[in-house]
């Protein structure tokens, strides 16, 4: 190898970052983990489907990173965290990003009659396993004394709609966490952004309404909703400006959502 080409293959490992993804299995997060396949940057691709997770890492393998690495577990689960962790190097085990992007809703049904084991698992899952996740790197990226993380949040902890209820309240749980999180890392140069977005077409409403694909399409009849590549996107700028600067909170919706249910469709 020439002088040249390896001044420029050092530079190119250097510049880039490590960027750990929860729920990068689908949606979101997969389109998060292409639009970072780049410049170097070492991906941590994690959630709980792992045939899914090597098919995206031998795709991505296709890209310029430096290494992909999947690692399966339950973001419920302390010890399945605990022990994919400790499969990481002392390097990854502190992501220069975090996006803490794995979640769900289940059911669309007032209090009265709403599921109550639905209810636990969206608790568990968006508000416990977001906790769980970042305090098993959080140590790491503290001894390092930088490092990013980024929450995805929704429009649905903004605002409550019909039948939302606990799923809503799971993500002004994330809401308060991201601010929380924003002041206590505040001194160790830890930054945190959150990212809320409107209706984004995913496999999100599948899952919400246990696998029926009919009820789910008709969430999108009729207008754009985003892309999980458009939220990528935000996600790449907000992670990418210069170290001084911070993305706190945005809210990313699709042109034609105003607000959770207010929503321009065409006939
Ligand atoms: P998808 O259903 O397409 O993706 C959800 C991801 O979360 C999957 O990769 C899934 O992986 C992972 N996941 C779910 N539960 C767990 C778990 N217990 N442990 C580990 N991973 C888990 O939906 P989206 O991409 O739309 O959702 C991503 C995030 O965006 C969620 O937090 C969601 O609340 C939020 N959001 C979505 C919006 C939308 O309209 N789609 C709007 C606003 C916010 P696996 O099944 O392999 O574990
Ligand atoms: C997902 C968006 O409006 O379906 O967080 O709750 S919504």
């Amino acid at each position: 190898m020439d002088k040249v080409h390896l001044f420029n293959l050092i530079l190119y490992n250097r510049m880039g970052k490590t960027v750990f993804i929860t729920g990068a299995s689908s949606g979101i997060g997969k389109a998060t983990a292409y639009k970072f396949a780049e410049n170097g940057n070492t991906l941590i691709i994690t959630g709980r489907r792992v045939e899914k997770l090597n098919e995206l890492a031998s795709e991505l393998q296709k890209k310029s990173v430096a290494e992909v690495i999947v690692l399966a577990f339950d973001i419920r689960n302390r010890n399945e965290i605990a022990n994919a962790v400790n499969l990481l190097t002392d390097q990854h085990k502190a992501p220069d990003i975090l996006i803490n992007n794995a979640g769900l809703a289940l059911g669309l049904e007032p209090v009265n009659t709403g599921n109550q084991d639905d209810w636990e698992t969206m608790i568990d899952t968006n508000i416990k396993g977001l906790l769980n996740v970042t305090r098993a790197l959080i140590p790491f990226m503290i001894e390092k004394k930088s490092g990013h993380i980024l929450n995805i949040g929704s429009i649905a902890g903004r605002e409550v709609y019909l039948n939302g209820n606990v799923y809503c309240a799971t993500k002004a749980a994330v809401d308060s966490i991201s601010k929380a999180m924003r002041i206590d890392l505040l001194p160790h140069g830890i930054k945190v952004t959150q990212i809320a977005p409107g209706a984004v077409e995913t496999e999100f409403s599948k899952v919400r309404f246990g696998g029926d694909e009919e009820r789910a399409s008709a969430i999108y009849n009729g207008f754009a909703p985003l892309r999980p590549e458009d939220v990528a996107e935000v996600i790449h700028y907000a992670t990418t400006l210069p170290s001084h600067v911070n993305i706190n909170d945005l809210l990313l919706m699709p042109a034609s959502q105003a607000s959770a249910t207010i929503i321009q469709r065409k006939s």
